[in-house]
This record gives structure tokens, C-alpha cells and sequence, in this order.
């Protein structure tokens, strides 16, 4: 299609009126328009090889926009364009965002080589996921060379945003007492670094404690990554102090992954993995638009939340309507 081409050389060419223009067209509910978006990802997809991807994850409050604002700035002098896109679960309830209203990066907002999307409200957490992963995509054949997912860790969320990125980071409150406890051993897992922020002045002292009681926590986790030992390190985002110390892990850490070769076969584990859940995703919409699925589905379902038909029956029988013709 001659005018996708068209659309996908202006992304290229990093015009961010075009680059609005692809995010609008990927963000579309339009049945019509999800082939014109796949070409366009088709159409760019060679041009998102350079960029770093990295999640960003914490508890509300934590401190991750100021975190971001501080790192992105540090890498606009540096000489990088960076995105920035969030993933928020409580949009679903709340039609909302992370970005919306309570931007808390309005410096970084004001430079022209920075770019923040909130993600659109979504019916479901898979579907908000979609449209980020597939937005990074647009901003790296743009020409942003540093993407940052946020998103509040609320599990779900986390484990999505760590299946798009290179390098997840988890922020993390120094807690008297009970650093370990409020953390939630899968989100550790799958953590490539944990950041205690807020670690200045007087409560500098119980940061470093927790950063001592991760640290050796996560000696006792089976390692990701033989090459990797998972990092408990320090910030006050606030204050400025420990940011340009995270980007040299985060630079250490692809370098070495690189050299072991595991950096590309992340990334293409990542889009098998993606390519997988959009045929789950699809099969299953297609399943609940089924009209002989949909002319029983609600009997069947009321059968199992009363207890009189089990759903083993249940789901066979489902899916026998679905089969038939
Ligand atoms: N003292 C101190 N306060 C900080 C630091 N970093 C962030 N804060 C403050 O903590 C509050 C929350 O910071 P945000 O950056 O908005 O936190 P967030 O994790 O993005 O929060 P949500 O987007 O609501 O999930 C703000 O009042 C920040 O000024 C820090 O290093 N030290
Ligand atoms: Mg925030």
C-alpha cells in the first residue's frame, strides 16, 4: 500500500506529527485499520534494532517518574532521544493514566527530544500491553534510541512490561523492618536490577541496610542469566544522585548480554512469546463472537457458578459449538 510506505518513511524520518499519526492508527479499535497497522510494524520493523528498552516498575509513590525525568535528562545531554510510554493497569477502571493528570515530568516534557505517551485505556490488560509494545516499535524507527516503559507494579502489569523490554528495573522503598516482605518474590525474579530510591539525607543509613538485605536475597535466587548477577543499588531521584551510576549498569549489563549472545536471543524469545499471545488473544475474541458459542455460553457458565455442571463439561461443550459449522 503506497500510502502506508508513505506513512512509514515519514516515521523514519523521525516527523512527529507522523509518528502521532501511526500511534493513532495502531490505537485504533477499527477492525478496518488493523491490517494497514500491520503493515506499517511490518514496513518499519527493520529500524527497531538499536534502541534500549527498558521497564521501569514500583509501588505508587515510589518515586519512578522522578527517577524517569532525572535519567532522561541525564541522556538528553548525552545526545539520546528518548520515549517514554506507560502501561497502566488501573486506566481499565478508572479510564485514566499514569501520564494523565499527574505528570510528574514537565521538564522532560518541554524538550523536543523527548517523547511521553501515555497509553490509551484499555478493555484489558493484554490489549494496553499491545498497543504499548507496539508504539515502542513506532518510536525506535523514529529515531528514539532509549525507550522507557513505566508502569505500577501490581504484578500483572510487571510481567507484561518485562516481556517487551531488555532491561527491567525495580524501584524499591527503604521500609524499616520489612523490606522483604512487601515484595513479591515473582517480581524479584524477574528484576535485572532492584533501586532502593529515596536514599538521601537521614533515611540514607536504612537504604543501605535494605540494599544489604536484597543483595543478599537475591544471591539465594537462581540467576536469570549465568552472566548476570542481579544488582541492589541505590538513588535519591530527587536529589539527582546514583541516576548516571544506574545507566552505566543498565550500558554493562547489554554489553555483557550481548557478548553472551543472549541479548538477541531475548529479543527473539520475546516476539515468539508476543507472537503467541496475539493468537491466543484473537482465538479467544474469536471464540466469544462465535454465534454457537455465544447462543449458550451464558447458560453453560451459570450451570458451573451453580455447581451442576462441571466444567470440564462445560468447556467441552463450548468448544464443541465453536468447531461446529
Ligand atoms: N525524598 C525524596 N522524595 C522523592 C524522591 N523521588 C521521588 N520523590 C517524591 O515522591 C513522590 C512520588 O514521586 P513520583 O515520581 O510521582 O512517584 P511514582 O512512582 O511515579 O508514582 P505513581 O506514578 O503515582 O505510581 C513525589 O512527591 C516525589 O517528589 C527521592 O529520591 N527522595
Ligand atoms: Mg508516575
Amino acid at each position: 500500500m503506497p500510502q502506508t510506505k508513505q506513512l512509514a518513511d515519514s516515521v523514519r524520518s523521525g516527523n512527529i506529527r507522523s509518528l502521532a499519526k501511526a500511534i493513532t492508527l495502531i490505537e485504533s479499535r477499527n477492525p478496518d485499520h488493523s491490517k494497514e497497522a500491520a503493515d506499517l510494524l511490518d514496513n518499519l520493523l527493520p529500524d527497531t534494532e538499536n534502541a534500549i528498552r527498558i521497564g521501569i516498575s514500583g509501588v505508587p509513590g515510589v518515586g519512578k517518574s522522578t527517577f524517569i525525568e532525572a535519567l532522561g535528562m541525564d541522556l538528553l545531554q548525552r545526545g539520546h532521544k528518548i520515549a517514554i510510554l506507560a502501561v497502566d493497569p488501573s486506566s481499565q477502571l478508572s479510564g485514566g493514566s499514569i501520564l494523565g493528570d499527574k505528570t510528574r515530568m514537565e521538564e522532560l516534557a518541554r524538550e523536543k527530544n523527548a517523547f511521553i505517551r501515555p497509553s490509551p485505556a484499555g478493555n484489558t490488560l493484554g490489549g494496553v500491553a499491545r498497543k504499548t509494545r507496539e508504539t515502542m516499535l513506532l518510536c525506535e524507527a523514529a529515531g528514539y534510541d532509549v525507550i522507557i516503559v513505566e508502569t505500577v507494579g501490581v504484578g500483572q502489569s510487571e510481567i507484561a512490561v518485562a516481556s517487551m523490554v531488555d532491561f527491567f528495573l525495580l524501584l524499591q522503598l527503604a521500609n524499616a523492618g520489612d523490606e522483604l516482605q512487601g515484595i513479591k518474590k515473582g517480581v524479584m525474579e524477574i528484576a535485572d536490577a532492584i533501586l532502593i530510591n529515596k536514599a538521601e539525607g537521614e533515611n540514607r543509613p536504612r537504604a543501605e541496610l535494605a540494599r544489604q538485605q536484597y543483595a543478599n536475597a537475591l544471591h539465594l535466587l537462581k540467576p536469570k542469566s549465568n552472566h548476570w548477577q542481579v544488582p541492589a543499588l541505590l538513588c535519591s531521584a530527587l536529589h539527582n544522585q546514583g541516576i548516571n551510576e544506574v545507566w552505566q549498569v543498565i550500558l554493562n549489563f547489554i554489553a555483557t548480554m550481548k557478548q553472551q549472545g543472549e541479548f538477541e536471543e531475548k529479543r527473539l524469545l520475546q516476539a515468539t512469546d508476543w507472537m503467541w499471545t496475539l493468537v491466543m488473544d484473537d482465538l479467544k475474541e474469536l471464540f466469544l463472537r462465535d454465534k454457537n458459542v455465544a447462543a449458550m455460553i451464558e447458560r453453560v457458565q451459570t450451570g458451573v457458578s451453580q455447581g451442576t455442571t462441571s466444567p470440564g463439561a462445560a468447556a467441552r461443550r463450548l468448544l464443541e459449538a465453536f468447531r461446529r459449522p
